[in-house]
């Protein structure tokens, strides 16, 4: 199954209550309004990229809810309910259950440990996974168990130090070809695949996605655009200024399915 190849994208529209995301280091809190813009600016780059955006409630309890991706993988017809590893976080599991049982043919939950689906990174061949403050050993063990029924094996990694998550820093852009910082691909755990690095000084371009023929990425990084366009790919930029006040990026903001 193609990693870049999706036919629906779940998100979740900002809560008022995103105000008070969390966030490493204590800074300014997003502008409610223009974060509501900002994702429907990136909406509307996913519909370009040619998937059914499927919008599911706001969830005012759970500041951080927007940030799908952390609390569920989907591949295939198969989807995996994670354990978010902020204590904060961890009720996002249980709210997104029933919008995973209506869409998916099988659902199955990671039973033990943390998981965060922002250390998830799918490729055509495995399954990576960032170890990290959110994702431990136990979680990545009983993802192993969760995923089975993909046939694709599950190999724990180390995310770099004070990188939020795995994806933090790096994104599948072809099918065998991994986008990422050199301070994570430096740790090689790459090896095998062809890997296009970030350039030095745009670091927080690197939580980009690909979505069938469209990498989505940031506007503000003119080297990263420059370098992927040159190098054949349709590049499509979204503001995303809100979200990355409270450490958020692109790919955390939808789960990307085909089904
Ligand atoms: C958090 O700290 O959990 C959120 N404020 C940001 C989560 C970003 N998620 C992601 O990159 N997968």
């Amino acid at each position: 199954m193609s990693p870049i190849r999706f036919t629906h994208a779940l998100v979740r529209p900002p809560s008022a209550s995103v105000v008070d995301g969390l966030r490493a280091i204590d800074g300014p809190n997003p502008d409610f309004d223009r974060f509501v813009a900002e994702h429907a600016g990136y909406c509307t780059a996913l519909e370009g990229a040619g998937v059914a955006v499927e919008v599911m409630a706001e969830l005012h309890a759970f500041p951080d809810a927007v940030f799908v991706e952390d609390a569920a993988l989907c591949i295939g017809g198969h989807a995996v309910i994670l354990r978010p590893g902020a204590p904060t976080r961890a009720g996002e599991a249980g709210a997104i259950t029933h919008d995973l049982e209506s869409r998916f043919a099988t659902v199955a939950t990671v039973a033990a440990g943390s998981v965060d689906g922002g250390d998830i990174l799918v490729t055509a061949t495995e399954i990576i996974v960032g170890l990290s403050a959110r994702t431990d050993a136990a979680g990545v063990a009983a993802l192993g168990v969760a995923i089975e029924p993909t046939g694709l094996p599950v190999r724990a990694v180390d995310t770099p130090a004070d990188v939020l998550h795995l994806k933090t820093d790096c994104a599948i852009i072809d099918d065998h070809t991994i986008f990422s910082t050199g301070r994570l691909a430096d740790s090689g755990c790459f090896e095998g695949y062809r890997v296009v690095r970030c350039p030095h000084g745009e670091e927080p371009a690197a939580n980009l996605i690909r979505v069938n023929d469209a990498v989505i990425m940031r506007t503000g990084f003119p080297e990263t655009a420059a370098l992927l366009e040159a190098s054949g790919y349709r590049v499509d930029l979204v503001q995303a200024d809100e979200a990355a006040l409270i450490d958020g990026g692109l790919s955390c903001m939808s789960l990307r399915c085909a089904w």
